[in-house]
């Protein structure tokens, strides 16, 4: 009986998500949905890159969290287009709700972030019509996360890697880390950062920038 419930839920995000992706593609709008566990950065992330993307891009973000919206004010000074869900509770966001937020967004976007929730499952549960998912997991969270939450891995297209410069305190294993990732997903593309200091991101931005207008002249090569 759970089991039926859980399946009519995910059937109707289902098309939801068709709805939107259909309306993305048509906007040539490319958005990338963030999901990692609270602290990793993801707030971070889009505070240090979104003023060199927006440069470039017409960007907006859909800021999900469960009862304040305290990163949607974070990033507020930024200067682009913010829509802020609070999930009441819900550990994920919903494709029905990103329909509903990107009515709150310009039409003619090139790029939408979505944070999601801070969680490593069920976000990754709920396709939300974005292009692709990130996972951001930083080294303080332990090298096992790729094994413990596969799901999220093997379905995030990139991966970001934050908190470089603490990795000497830790006992974070790269290279166990990697061999996971590269099991697990061996497509996906592992960004290392540190959004403190600012390094690694570079190469992020330049990947979202092509990504971005592969996706609005309509040649992105699936993945
Ligand atoms: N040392 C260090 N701290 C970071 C880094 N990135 C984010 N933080 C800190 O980690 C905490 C959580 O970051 P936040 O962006 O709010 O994470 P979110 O919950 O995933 O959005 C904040 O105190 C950040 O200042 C980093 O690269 N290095
Ligand atoms: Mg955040």
């Amino acid at each position: 009986m759970i089991v039926k419930v859980m399946e009519s839920v995910l059937a109707a995000n289902e098309s939801a998500a068709l709805r939107v992706r259909g309306r993305l593609a048509g906007s040539g709008t490319f958005m990338v949905n963030l999901i990692g566990s609270p602290g990793a950065g993801k707030t971070s992330l889009l505070e240090r890159c979104v003023p060199v993307l927006s440069r470039q891009l017409r960007l907006g973000i859909i800021e999900g969290d469960v009862e304040t919206i305290r990163d949607a004010e974070r990033l507020s000074g930024l200067g682009v287009p913010i829509v802020a869900v609070s999930t009441k509770g819900m550990c994920h966001l919903d494709s029905a709700t990103i329909d509903e937020a990107l009515n709150g967004l310009p039409a003619d976007l090139d790029l939408v972030f979505i944070e999601n929730v801070g969680n490593l499952v069920c976000p990754a549960e709920f396709d939300l019509g974005e292009a692709e998912k990130t996972a951001v997991v930083s080294v303080t969270e332990g090298h096992d996360k790729p094994e413990k939450y596969p799901l999220l891995f093997r379905l995030a297209s990139v991966v970001v890697l934050n908190k470089a410069d603490l990795a000497p305190y830790t006992d974070f294993d790269g290279a166990a880390f990697r061999a996971s990732l590269s099991r697990l997903n061996p497509r996906s593309e592992l960004f290392e950062v540190s959004c403190r200091a600012g390094s690694g991101l570079d190469p992020w931005i330049s990947r979202i920038l092509s990504q971005a207008a592969a996706f609005r002249e309509g040649r992105r090569t699936k993945t």
